[in-house]
């Protein structure tokens, strides 16, 4: 197993292909998809354009959709739900397919659906992704962190780094980026949390009163969920 990590969508190769591609989102994409499917959620679409989500979503019985709708931390008008974990509860999203388009973190998930597979990976639920690897040993894989609008962020590669440095001695790294983000993981183990709260987005999110998102996204392995893209989104 090779692992590369591109820190942000933008800087993902524009040729080749990965066996496994993991997008990364932490506040708070991938942990809020993680959340959904756990709660129950039937799948979850991703789509970088909210004109795009409001016209395929249409086809679907508005009583089974829930369009969800994220830009600069912010609902989007005319969506049922912003981007915020604790939203996505058993009876809100049970049985539920869900549309969603957030700033950064499904443009990432966009961006590598040509991969052979497609795993949307957060802190809460890292465990069922390192076994996933460890069982199915692809040759090369991705970890693309979502950033914010092109740069880097802190909470994204530590959770890069928490894939990579749990794999270190299965696994090479494929480049600098991997052994950065590895290293930053292992010096922050165990405060993960008063890291995110340094992030810039965890300084928007702060002003934004989410501080309880921050500390939630921040919790390891939760949820026993494994998102993998499907010709139907996440399932
Ligand atoms: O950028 C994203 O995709 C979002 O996760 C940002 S937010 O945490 O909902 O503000």
């Amino acid at each position: 197993m090779k692992i590369f990590v591109y820190h942000t969508p933008e800087l993902v190769p524009a040729e080749g292909n990965p066996d496994c591609a993991i997008a990364v989102d932490i506040l708070r994409a991938t942990t809020t998809i993680a959340t959904a499917l756990a709660a129950g959620a039937e799948g979850v679409q991703v789509f970088s354009d909210i004109d795009e989500l409001m016209r395929v979503s249409e086809a679907h019985p508005p009583e089974l959709r829930i369009r969800v709708g994220e830009r600069g931390g912010k609902t989007v008008e005319g969506c049922d739900l912003g981007n915020s974990p604790f939203d996505f509860t058993p009876d809100v999203v049970k049985g539920k397919r869900i549309f969603m388009s957030t700033t950064n973190g499904t443009r990432s998930l966009q961006k590598v659906q040509n991969a052979k597979s497609v795993l949307a990976c957060a802190m809460i639920n890292l465990g069922s992704v390192l076994k996933y690897l460890r069982e199915t040993k692809p040759e090369t894989v991705w970890i693309v962190g979502s950033g914010w609008e092109g740069s880097y962020s802190l909470e994204d590669t530590t959770c890069a780094g928490a894939i990579a440095a749990n794999l270190e001695d299965e696994a090479d790294f494929g480049n600098d980026e991997a052994v950065a983000a590895a290293t930053l993981y292992k010096a922050w183990k165990g405060e993960v949390e008063e890291l995110f709260y340094q992030a810039s987005h965890g300084k928007r999110l702060l002003k934004l009163d989410c501080a309880e998102d921050i500390a939630y996204c921040a919790k390891l392995d939760v949820v026993d969920v494994l998102p993998k893209q499907s010709s139907v989104g996440l399932l």
